[in-house]
């Protein structure tokens, strides 16, 4: 059996995921939400849901919340809430998209009394974050155009500029400001934050608290995403990851069910660029589960992130550096495909348990009773977002 050395157990130990309060909540596409028992009623269940997730795994800290979905009267009950049940709130990500004043635009509006509204409410997100202790404000943005001719791109990117600064100025301590991007959808011919360069290039101008969110279902098929990875990393402009996987658009499914070697590659990346631990990157989940169960969805999603970890830290990196400064093609290529190839579930697992966890998380929440207990408790749950 493969044996994990201290070195590798020790970062291990450090790895902390944080998980979507949505992925708890009923969620579908745009034909059907599907429904499922169980589902939380409200943002205090879904926090008690996530807390699940780390109580057998130790790998889920924290709990991202989404603004209007999360709001409650009172964010400091939800913050004791979720550290009673030994879990953080972390990231709050704002909404730009349910609202009809945002049809053609939000923070990119050419009417001022829109664009004031959508800065407002960013503002008002980084008011729960004084009352959460949250770090990151996430911003993804709905808006674009989807004909030629439709609107003035250029114009939209100096309206969102002054918007984002306006937002950043009012941060204080360690907060920051995460700006993800997309190449489609709602909008489907330009998208006003379409790519890596063009967060970029807009949190460039803000400051040293302003950082780039890349969710790995956001980009065309075929993109070399690690790449983006290292490149995000050496410019010290990476702020966070949304992870997840697809097999067509942004499907949302569980992270490296699709493909498990990109997961490798990314975390390969993010090794090499500062290391898991590195402070500046939060890993977190953007998924829904529309067909299967929520909470062992999560509990996968942050074992599968455990485990391509654990093989992209076994990659011999002394073998490696000396196949490619020969430009030993086969030879490089043979040693990182081996690490690739370790089944490391085994040897996982008998370290789980020695740290008094269990050995096989997804058969202790089976057997944990949680699931009945939810399911005869809680009726009426709501739907991840859309709609509530
Ligand atoms: C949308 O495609 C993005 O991935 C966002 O991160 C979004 O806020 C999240 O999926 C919740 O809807
Ligand atoms: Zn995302
Ligand atoms: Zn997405």
């Amino acid at each position: 059996m493969t044996t994990l050395s201290p070195d590798i157990q020790a970062t291990l130990e450090g790895q902390g995921i944080e998980l979507p309060s949505w992925a708890f909540g009923n969620s579908g596409t745009r034909f059907r939400v599907w429904t499922t028992e169980g589902t939380p009623r409200d943002p205090f269940e879904k926090v008690a849901d996530a807390a699940e997730v780390n109580r057998v795994t130790a790998l889920a800290p924290s709990v991202a919340l989404h603004i209007p979905w999360d709001k409650v009267d009172d964010f400091g009950a939800l913050r004791r809430h979720a550290e009673d049940l030994g879990v953080t709130l972390g990231t709050i990500n704002s909404n730009t998209f349910q609202d009809e004043d945002y049809k053609f635009g939000a923070l990119t509006h050419e009417d001022d009394r829109i664009r004031r509204k959508a800065i407002d409410h960013h503002l008002e997100c980084i008011d729960v974050m004084d009352a959460t202790g949250s770090r990151d404000l996430k911003i993804w943005l709905a808006e674009g155009s989807n004909y030629p001719g439709q609107t003035d791109m250029r114009a939209r990117q100096d309206r969102l500029n002054d918007s984002l600064r306006q937002i950043y100025a009012r941060l204080t301590g360690d907060q920051r400001l995460v700006l993800e991007y997309k190449f489609f959808e709602p909008s489907f011919y330009h998208t006003d934050v379409p790519d890596w360069g063009t967060s970029y290039a807009q949190v460039a101008t803000l400051g040293d608290r302003a950082m780039v969110c890349l969710d790995t279902g956001h980009h065309a098929p075929g993109t070399n995403i690690e790449f983006i990875v290292m490149q995000l990393l050496r410019l010290g402009k990476l702020g966070s990851f949304d992870f997840n996987s697809r097999f067509y658009a942004d499907d949302d499914l569980i992270v490296g069910a699709a493909d498990p070697f990109q997961l490798f590659r990314i975390l390969v990346e993010v090794i090499r660029g500062g290391g898991l631990n590195n402070p500046d990157v939060a890993f977190m989940l953007d998924q829904c589960h529309n067909i299967e169960a929520k909470i062992p969805g999560q509990i996968r999603s942050v074992l599968n992130v455990q485990e391509m970890t654990a093989r992209a830290l076994l990659i011999d990196q002394g073998a490696l550096a000396a196949a490619q400064s020969a430009n030993d093609v086969l030879g490089a290529q043979a040693v990182f495909m081996d690490a690739f190839y370790t089944d490391v579930r085994p040897a996982l697992a008998e370290w789980r348990e020695s740290r008094g966890l269990p050995a096989d998380p997804m058969a202790a929440y089976a057997a944990s009773g949680y699931q009945e207990r939810i399911e005869a408790e809680r009726v009426g749950g709501v739907q991840a977002g859309w709609g509530a």
